[in-house]
Formats: C-alpha cells, sequence, structure tokens
C-alpha cells in the first residue's frame, strides 16, 4: 500500500507540475496580459499529506480544506479518484472530460467548458465537500465552525432530520500561514468546544512566499515547530510531529542514533536545516552535525554521502507510511483537536528543491517534459490515468467506487433533508410576514430593542416543543400564529461574539447557550443558583440540551463571523437549512471583513445585526461609530428606521430563506440603533399621504386604515425605500421650483422630517423618502434590475422642468427658458458612499450628508450638528441644491417648440436598441457542483 501511494503521489506531483505549465503557455495569450502563474513547488511539499489523505485515510463524507496554493495538486488527485461532477445534474465526467478540464486551470470559461478556478471554488468540477481557499487563515477556521455546525444539528435532532456521525473535519496549512491571527484566535475555540474530529495538518516546509523562513531560534528559544507544539499543547490540542521517515527512524536505532535525532529535532535552526537540504554539499552537513553533538560522529561517519543525504532529505512529510500512521491516529476523536506538524520540502522532487523563492517559480519545458516522460507520459497527453490493471489504477478505482456512492446516496439524503423542512413549513401554513411584536407600550422604542424582542419570540417559539417535552405542564401553548411560525423559528439560532447582553439578548442567551463548560457540572449550576440569576443576569451555562439557540463567543469578532457563515451553510451541505444569525457591533464588521467575503462568496446564508450602528451611538464617541459601505456580492444590507421595520425585514428575509428566494441576497446585514424612534410618527405621516385618503384628490378626506397603508409601506420598505413624507399633487406644489426629494436613512430620518416640516413653513415641500435598503435602492441588487424601484417605483420626477426666463418677447424669434430638476439631498450616518450616487442615477443635482470626519461624543443632537447631518445641515444643503438647480438655460427656437408639442415621448427607443449590446454571463458560469 505504501509503495503505491507513493508512486500515487509522484505521478499527482508531476502532473500537477504539468497542469500549471500548461495553464502558462495558452496560445491565446495577450502581450500585456497579468502573469498566470501557479505554484508547483508549494504543491510538490504537499504531495504526500494530500495523496494520504485522499487515497488512504479520510472517509468521503468528510470535509478537506487545503492551502490555496496546493489546488491544482488536489484537482489531479481528484481526478485520479474520478470525482469530477457535471453541475446542474451530479453527473460525473467521463475520462475525456477530465483531461480536458484539467488543461483549464486559471482559465475563463467562454462556452461552460469546465475550468479550474486558481483556487479552490465552488465553480471547480470537484468542490464537493471542499472548502472554498484563497485568502489564508480562513478555510481552517470555517472548517472547524462546521464541525461545530454538525455537532449543533446532532445535538438538536430532536426536531431535526437526523446527520452523519464520524465526519472529520481536515485542513492543510502552510507553515507561515499558521502565523494568521484568524487561526490562532480560533484554536482555544476549538479546543475549549471539544472538536475532536478536527486535524490541521500543518505544511512545515520552512519557506514562505518571499523565501527561506528564518524563525528566530533565540527569541523562540527553539525552531518553529516547538514554537507550533507549544502553542497547540497550550491551547488543548493534541501535537503529532511528523518529522522524519522510515530510513531516519531505522538509522535512529543505531548507536549514535538518538544523538543524530536531537541534533536533527533540537540542534539545527529552521533556516541551517534549509540550508543543509538546499546545498546538499555532505561534508558541510557531516561536520554540522558532528559539531553540534559528538556523540553522532561515529555514525554520521559511516554513512557514505549518499547515505546521508538520503537521511538528511528523509523527512516525515514524504513517507507515506508515516503520514499513513498519523493521520490515522489523528482521526481518533480523543476530545481535543489535533495538531499535526508534516516537516516536508517546497519543490520536493523538481529541480527548484528547497530553493529560496520558488514559491511560484516555474520549471523549463525540458524539465515538465522529462518528468512526463519518466511516468511514461508526454506533453500532448499529460494527464492519462494509470492503467486500469496496475496496482495504483486497481487502488483507485475501488477507493473511486467508494466515494461515489457515498456522495450520490449524501445528494439524496441532502434533498430528503430539505425537502422535509420544506414540508413541514407549507403544512404550518409557510412563513408568516410578521412576529407581531407589540410596541403600544413603548412608544419611543428603537430597532436594537426591538430586534431583541424577535430574538426573544423566535427563539421561544423555536423551543417551545422541546421545553414542553423536558419540563411539560409549566409552558404555556402556542397561539396558533405562533404554531405558523414554529418550523421556521425551530432552526434560527443566535451567536455573538461578547455583546449578547448589551445588545439586549438576554432572553435569547438565558438558559439557552449551547457548548461545553468544563466546570464540574453540579458546581457550576450550584454557583448559577448562588448568584441567582435574572433578566438582566442570564444564565449562560452551556449545555447541549435542544432547547439551546445561542453560541456564546470571547471578543472574537472573527471566529464568530466564520462560524456564522458555516452555520449558514448547512442547508447546502446537509439540507438543514439553519438560520443563524449573528449579534455584532456594527463597528467591529470590519473586524472579520475578510471572513464575511468569504462567507459571501462560499454561498452561505445568514444575518448579521450590527448594533449598535454609527455615530448615533453618540456618548460612545468617536472610535465606536463608524459604519462602512460594504458592497460585496450577495450581500443585502438593511437600515430600518422604525420598528416594526426590524420586524418586516427578518420576518421576509427569513421567508425568502426557506423558499430559496435569496440569490443575490444570502447574506443580510442589519443595521440597528438604541436611539430611540417616536413610532407613532410612521403611520402619522403615511396618513397623510394622497394615496393613503380615501380620495386622493381630497386630502381632507378620511385615511384608509392603518392595516392598509402599513402594508402598503411594508411592500415598498422591502424594495428598498418608501415615502415617509410625500406632498406630490399638492395644489402649489411644482417640480422644479420648490420641490426636493429628501433621502433619508436611518434614526437621521427624525432630522430629515424636521427639516422638511420647517421648509413647510417657506414654501418649500421636501419629499422625505426613508431608505431601508441602499443595496436594493442603489447598490448591487438594485444595479441588477436597472434600479427599477428608484427610477420607477417611487415616481421620482426627474424630468427638466422649463419655465421661461424673463418676459417673453412675442415676436422673437428665440425663446429662453429656465431648466430645473427636482435636486436630491441625502442624509445618513455613515460612509459617504453609502447614498451618495441617487444623484447620478437620477441625473439630478445631488447634495450628501454623511458622517466625513471621526467623532466625538454627546448627545444624539450634539454629534449630528458636529457631523453635519443635523436638520440644520440638511435645510442649508436643499438650499444649496435649489439654488444651483436653477443653473440651466435653454434656448429654443419657436419653430423647434412648435414641432416638438406636436411629438410625444422620445424618438430613441430602450438603450439596447441602439446597437447590438452583448449581454453579460450569468454569474457563476461554468460548473458550480453542489
Ligand atoms: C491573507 C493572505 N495573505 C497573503 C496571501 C498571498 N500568499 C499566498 S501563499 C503565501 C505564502 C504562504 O506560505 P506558507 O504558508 O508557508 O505556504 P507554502 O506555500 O510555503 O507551503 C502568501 C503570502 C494570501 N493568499 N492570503
Amino acid at each position: 500500500m505504501t509503495a503505491v501511494l507513493d508512486r500515487i503521489a509522484r505521478r499527482a506531483m508531476i502532473q500537477t507540475t504539468a497542469m500549471i505549465h500548461i495553464a502558462n503557455h495558452r496560445k491565446d495569450a495577450r502581450r500585456t496580459d497579468p502573469k498566470v502563474g501557479g505554484h508547483p513547488a508549494s504543491c510538490s511539499s504537499s504531495t504526500h499529506i494530500l495523496t494520504a489523505l485522499h487515497c488512504a485515510v479520510r472517509s468521503a463524507h468528510d470535509f478537506v480544506c487545503c492551502k490555496p496554493h496546493a489546488a491544482p495538486l488536489d484537482h489531479v488527485l481528484m481526478a485520479m479518484l474520478g470525482l469530477y461532477r457535471h453541475a446542474p445534474d451530479g453527473s460525473w465526467f467521463d475520462q475525456v472530460e477530465v483531461e480536458q478540464a484539467l488543461h483549464g486551470l486559471r482559465k475563463f470559461s467562454e462556452h461552460h467548458e469546465p475550468v479550474f478556478q486558481s483556487y479552490h471554488s465552488r465553480f471547480d468540477p470537484d468542490s464537493w465537500h471542499f472548502l472554498p481557499s484563497g485568502s489564508v487563515g480562513i478555510p481552517p477556521v470555517v472548517s472547524g465552525y462546521l464541525a461545530l455546525a454538525y455537532r449543533y444539528a446532532r445535538d438538536h435532532s430532536v426536531e431535526l432530520p437526523q446527520v452523519p456521525e464520524n465526519l472529520h473535519f481536515w485542513s492543510l496549512i502552510g507553515d507561515s500561514e499558521l502565523r494568521e491571527g484568524s487561526l490562532m484566535e480560533a484554536m482555544p475555540d476549538f479546543a475549549e468546544r471539544r472538536l475532536g474530529n478536527i486535524t490541521w495538518i500543518i505544511d512545515y516546509n520552512r519557506q514562505n512566499l518571499d523565501g527561506a523562513r528564518m524563525p528566530n531560534k533565540h527569541g523562540l528559544h527553539g525552531t518553529d515547530a516547538h514554537r507550533i507544539e507549544a502553542m497547540g499543547t497550550a491551547n488543548g490540542w493534541e501535537v503529532i510531529q511528523v518529522r522524519h521517515g522510515r530510513r531516519r527512524l531505522a538509522t535512529f536505532k543505531k548507536p549514535g542514533g538518538a544523538a543524530l535525532r536531537g541534533v536533527l529535532e533540537e540542534g539545527l535552526s529552521d533556516y541551517e536545516l534549509q540550508g543543509h537540504l538546499l546545498l546538499r554539499v555532505m561534508d558541510d552537513t557531516r561536520a554540522a552535525l558532528i559539531e553540534r553533538d559528538k556523540k553522532c560522529k561515529r555514525l554520521v561517519d559511516s554513512l557514505d554521502d549518499a547515505e546521508l543525504e538520503a537521511v538528511l532529505c528523509d523527512l516525515g512529510g514524504h513517507d507515506s507510511d508515516v503520514l499513513v500512521e498519523a493521520l490515522t491516529r489523528s482521526k481518533q476523536d480523543q476530545g481535543a483537536p489535533t495538531l499535526l506538524v508534516a516537516h516536508t520540502v517546497k519543490g520536493w522532487g523538481l529541480d527548484m528543491y528547497a530553493a529560496p523563492g520558488n514559491h511560484s517559480e516555474l520549471p523549463k519545458e525540458e524539465e515538465v517534459e522529462r518528468l512526463l516522460a519518466d511516468e511514461g507520459l508526454t506533453l500532448e497527453r499529460p494527464f492519462a490515468p494509470f492503467a486500469a490493471d496496475s496496482e495504483e489504477g486497481r487502488h483507485l478505482a475501488e477507493r473511486s467506487a467508494v466515494f461515489r456512492s457515498a456522495i450520490e446516496g449524501d445528494r439524496a439524503w441532502r434533498n430528503r433533508n430539505r425537502e422535509s423542512v420544506r414540508q413541514r413549513i407549507a403544512d404550518a401554513g409557510g412563513v408568516p410576514a410578521s412576529l407581531d411584536i407589540d410596541t403600544k407600550l413603548f412608544p419611543r422604542a428603537h430597532t436594537q430593542w426591538m430586534w431583541g424582542q424577535l430574538a426573544a419570540k423566535l427563539v421561544r417559539i423555536g423551543t417551545s416543543a422541546e421545553m414542553r417535552r423536558a419540563e411539560g405542564q409549566g409552558i404555556a401553548d402556542l397561539t396558533p400564529k405562533e404554531r405558523q411560525w414554529e418550523p421556521s423559528a425551530d432552526l434560527v439560532l443566535t451567536m455573538s461574539p461578547d455583546v449578547g447582553t448589551s445588545t439586549q439578548l438576554n432572553p435569547v442567551m438565558d438558559e439557552r447557550v449551547y457548548g461545553e463548560h468544563g466546570v464540574g457540572e453540579e458546581r457550576a449550576a450550584d454557583v448559577e443558583v448562588r448568584t441567582g440569576h435574572s433578566k438582566k443576569r442570564p444564565s449562560l451555562l452551556p449545555t447541549h440540551e435542544p432547547w439551546t439557540r445561542h453560541i456564546r463567543f470571547e471578543i472574537a469578532e472573527a471566529n464568530c463571523m466564520s462560524a456564522v457563515g458555516s452555520f449558514g451553510m448547512m442547508g447546502h451541505y446537509a439540507g438543514i437549512p439553519f438560520f443563524p444569525i449573528m449579534t455584532v457591533y456594527d463597528f467591529f464588521i470590519k473586524r472579520a471583513l475578510d471572513q464575511l467575503f468569504y462567507n459571501l462568496y462560499w454561498g452561505s446564508e445568514f444575518v448579521i445585526l450590527g448594533t449598535p450602528s454609527g455615530v448615533t451611538l453618540s456618548s460612545e464617541g468617536a472610535q465606536h461609530s463608524w459604519k462602512s459601505d460594504i458592497q460585496i456580492p450577495n450581500l443585502i444590507t438593511w437600515e430600518p428606521i422604525f420598528a416594526v421595520e426590524v420586524d418586516w425585514i427578518l420576518c421576509e428575509s427569513i421567508r425568502r430563506h426557506y423558499a430559496d428566494e435569496n440569490d443575490g441576497r444570502k447574506g443580510i446585514l442589519i443595521r440597528a440603533v438604541t436611539r430611540g424612534m417616536e413610532q407613532k410618527e410612521l403611520v402619522n405621516r403615511l396618513r397623510r399621504h394622497p394615496r393613503f385618503r380615501t380620495n386622493p384628490a381630497d386630502l381632507e378626506s378620511q385615511p384608509l386604515d392603518d392595516e392598509t397603508i402599513l402594508e402598503a409601506a411594508r411592500h415598498d420598505c422591502l424594495s428598498g425605500a418608501y415615502y415617509l413624507v410625500d406632498f406630490r399633487g399638492r395644489p402649489d406644489y411644482e417640480p422644479g421650483v420648490n420641490v426636493v426629494n429628501l433621502f433619508a436613512m436611518g434614526s437621521v430620518a427624525s432630522e430629515a422630517l424636521a427639516a422638511s416640516d420647517a421648509l413647510r413653513g417657506e414654501g418649500i415641500y421636501v419629499n422625505v423618502i426613508a431608505v431601508a435598503s441602499p443595496e436594493l435602492l442603489l447598490g448591487n441588487l438594485a444595479a441588477q434590475n436597472d434600479f427599477q424601484h428608484l427610477r420607477r417605483g417611487l415616481g421620482l420626477d426627474s424630468n427638466l422642468a422649463l419655465a421661461p426666463r424673463g418676459p417673453v418677447d412675442s415676436g422673437a424669434e428665440l425663446v429662453t427658458l429656465a431648466g430645473r430638476r427636482v435636486p436630491v439631498v441625502s442624509v445618513h450616518d455613515g460612509e459617504a458612499g453609502l447614498l451618495d450616487n441617487i444623484g447620478s442615477v437620477l441625473g439630478v443635482r445631488q447634495e450628501t450628508l454623511a458622517v466625513r470626519r471621526f467623532s466625538k461624543c454627546g448627545r444624539p443632537d450634539q454629534v449630528y450638528a458636529y457631523q453635519q447631518i443635523d436638520a440644520a445641515a440638511i435645510k442649508q444643503a436643499i438650499a444649496k441644491v435649489l439654488s444651483e438647480t436653477a443653473l440651466e438655460e435653454v434656448v429654443v427656437s419657436r419653430r423647434a417648440l412648435e414641432e416638438l408639442a406636436g411629438r410625444e415621448g422620445s424618438p430613441i427607443g430602450h438603450w439596447t436598441e441602439l446597437w447590438d449590446v452583448p449581454q453579460p454571463a450569468p454569474p457563476g458560469v461554468g460548473s458550480t457542483a453542489p
């Protein structure tokens, strides 16, 4: 078996090198194109590790993620195992298609032919149970939280379909990558959660992108491998060092062997060892070993140059036998994750063996041809498989059959799960549009408060069956409407990086924290009882009980962000569409921005509740108050003003989630604040709109009933924006003269209303349009439908209104007109980019009031004034746009005017009719095998 694995590993390394070579020698390259690149040396150091993993140790259901630059090697091994699939139906590639695909590394798929992205991607044909990669340091963390998500699913299976046991979560990590803070941030967390089914394999090749690594032996008191071991142990991980191959291990058994082992493990710094591997001058190596410990002299002297070189180069990470043994050991779940340090050489099997700067070096064509020839292959057909009757061919075929049947079974199982969740929701009557929180007792509620209420209700409903089962009589029955919510609420869970109580999630956390505690069970319960718990002080003792719904994190936003992403992939992987909601101080989202990007790229479905947000959390001052304009595909951002909007937005998000109507908006960011808002303001303002009167032409007529009005507002809000103040139709309302459209987002809507009210007395009509989602109104999602809601849905007037300029001489040939459009002012608490392109979409003058300076502590009105986003600043901006809009003078001949008077509309139709416009490819062309 070992010899077979060795031969597979060698061929995999060679075919990987050929794959990268082909990608770099395409005939259609243009002279100005960026380099294509690839990382043969990086792949080569991992070749035995990944071969042992895929071809011997892992089970088909296990998840694997690996350092991005080893992606081509993974693809070659998956090709050998015959595990490429077509996206739409999951059918398997034949060998011709496999070999074609291997020619498509880093290629653009022009005609839907399968290609490979540079690093693992869900669009790759072998993406099954592989996690995307590219940004180092993130995939191993999400992989760990996926392990947690599967465990959570199992622990909550009372109401959920079963999930498979014994899954293992493997990650291959570069030794420089392991310096990423994200990994170190996750290490204690995984150990505390006792995730024993995680193995991180460190490809310890002592090199990184820039060259040989030089960990300071004096500063670290040893090699980096020692530091890693100590770090692993200190963080509760099991550590396995795979330093030596079998040849070395046999030599160590000889007299003087222990001393030689000591020198190789402790005596040489990483950089020194790397130097010996690179130069391979045995006189120097011999002298260095003996100098470090004379007790190995006789043994070292007894080895000739070839033998000594073989011993020097026999690192454990290139010995299939020791690797299989170590990987298998790491799979035993001892309740602790495992850090497996595999000592390797970057450039193994290549001329660039251990060479500095070989990270992205490409071998010459002669070398590629020579390597292929060793395998009986050529560049004409480099990806031919092993002969079917060879030992390697038989081994791979056997494994392939096991994997294929597991994958097919998994697809069926997942679809069944998904269907059963869907059915339960349909049987209950679908997802309702509201959670019906009564806000009457809270006339000045804020949006964060509302989130707490909604979360508490969702969790109460979602756990009522479990609570009833456990406590029987004491639990109140659900109302019929609550019963309708039950199956959807069941899959909702919350998490937060240590800001749960400060964001009013107490009821969600109280006795509902999921996980391990490690405190003696009785002792902990005793402490809880003695210290007492209350509304203000929830009981936080974690358990695995089925009614737990909250995952508590230390101050580790990046961990929590990865976790919310992983839980949000359970619908995709297991057919269990959890609806995970992470509550975080909005300002600290940027601490985990890379993780957020990853979640969105991965296609995860989750909510981030960013609260409190912006400078509106005024007394918290400057450091907490920046609100970023985050525009990443697949993300939708919301910023409600009134409490009821949070309800609308959340319920609609839940509905779309279960109905699979969330393409392009799977990640949801809802921003909330802690500043109160007069809640009755909403319906009071809406009642005054002409369209909400029984007779729209008569503002004195009765308003429609509140339910009808709010339903219309809900519809507009969920389209991205709604009129809060709408003056259209007033007798002296004159676009181009006395009308301004004021867009307000979030808490500063109060300032917008004040400005609008004040200017009414000046004869100016300021419509106030509440922006609920910048994404839907002017962001990526709006761009997809040509800004439908902004341009048409809101019925905004962006016409050029022409009025005579000065007295018109009845005999004159030319007439001068003043052209004015309805200008726009926008105001929001955040980066200008969130709203500053409304004017350019509408084609009108816009003034943007936004946060443009570091903030200070104070009351909201003081801070708004300081930031120039208060009512006074709005009035000033309105004056400015009104005066500057009247700048266009149009001179028209009388004859033209008369001719135009007879015409209707523009002679030009839709812009796409102007010339042949190519349609853009839909996102994700290529294959995206689930
Ligand atoms: C967050 C991030 N920073 C930088 C890079 C660019 N990068 C890719 S690989 C690499 C070096 C990795 O070295 P190491 O982890 O030791 O892996 P090796 O290739 O040596 O096995 C760098 C800097 C990246 N992909 N992601």
